[in-house]
């Protein structure tokens, strides 16, 4: 494998072995430059520090770490074209079963006919005290600069939404690559296509992902899913049951909410289907799946 890593405001191609393959963006590592001998430029990574935070994804098939060491989760959405807020909802619940902060940041707020039809489709976000920014990446980001001071913070969000032109807006010099709308709209297709680290000023620092597309969360223990639904946290104590799944378990104060109607159902059936998910890749992994 090889990866650039930026060594005190240099960059340095290197080479990975082993263990040190699992370097990912916002890794902080340890190089050797002698290794490769014959080209000072290349280096070879020789350890990995230990991580403060690690965002995940998880499916039945595969485990991805997007980014170590972050400090915060932006997630861009914008009007158009139109965003998941099941992926956003997932993507929420990752960070917070990670221990990170999240933010909201709605794009393309020049749009005003998509924006106000994105905004609406926020509501539900804001209610659960997700904090949510507006931007133009095109015309003013001062409102996101100011969020992202002095973090370590991730991008991420559906390929088209403007991630790397935001990011080109907050660094001068990015330079990143950023896609036609006619392009994003055609589904499966990404401009950007391996994540990035840029310094910010005067501190921080800013991750450019590629679109996301899914966002499995089986890494998430059954025990601590719920937790991670802001909603459901303050109510689980409550439950009869320590280790309850909160489905059909007798005095179960997550669906005694639901059924009072004060849980939106699209919530609740993400839950249902990420502890469906959990639970089969967990069967899978006990019964000598490869997963
Ligand atoms: N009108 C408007 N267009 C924007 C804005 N921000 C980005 N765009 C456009 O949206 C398109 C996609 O922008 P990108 O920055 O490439 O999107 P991305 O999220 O990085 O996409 P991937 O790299 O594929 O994940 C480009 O045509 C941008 O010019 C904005 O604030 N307003
Ligand atoms: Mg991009
Ligand atoms: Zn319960």
């Amino acid at each position: 494998m090889e990866v650039q890593v930026e060594a005190t405001g240099e960059r340095v191609k290197c080479a990975a072995h082993g263990r040190r393959m699992e370097a990912v963006c916002g890794d902080r590592v340890e190089i050797s430059r002698a290794a490769l001998g014959h080209d000072a430029s290349q280096g070879m990574i020789e350890s990995i520090d230990a991580r403060s935070s690690v965002l995940f994804r998880r499916d039945a098939m595969r485990e991805k770490v997007i980014a170590a060491n972050v400090t915060l989760v932006a997630y861009v959405v914008a009007g158009e074209p139109p965003f998941s807020d099941e992926l956003l909802s997932r993507c929420l619940i990752a960070a917070r079963a990670g221990g990170i902060d999240a933010l909201i940041v709605l794009n393309k707020t020049d749009l005003a006919a998509s924006t106000a039809i994105a905004r609406s489709q926020l509501a539900p976000f804001v209610a659960l005290g997700y904090p949510v920014v507006d931007v133009a990446a095109k015309e003013d980001v001062t409102a996101l600069r100011a969020r992202l001071a002095g973090h370590d913070a991730l991008l991420i969000g559906q390929s088209g939404m403007g991630k790397s032109t935001l990011v080109n807006a907050l660094v001068p010099d990015a330079g990143a690559r950023t896609g036609e709308i006619s392009s994003a709209l055609d589904a499966g297709r990404h401009t950007t296509t391996a994540s990035r680290l840029y310094a910010l000023q005067p501190a921080g620092t800013v991750i450019d992902s590629p679109g996301l597309q899914a966002f499995g969360l089986a890494h998430v223990p059954t025990d601590r899913l719920a937790a991670a639904f802001p909603e459901f946290a303050p109510l689980i104590g409550d439950c009869r049951f320590a280790n309850c799944r909160h489905q059909s378990e007798p005095d179960c104060a997550v669906r005694a909410a639901f059924a009072r109607g004060d849980v939106d159902p699209r919530r609740m059936r993400i839950y249902d289907t990420l502890l469906e998910e959990g639970e089969y890749s967990a069967r899978r992994a006990l019964h000598g799946g490869n997963g």
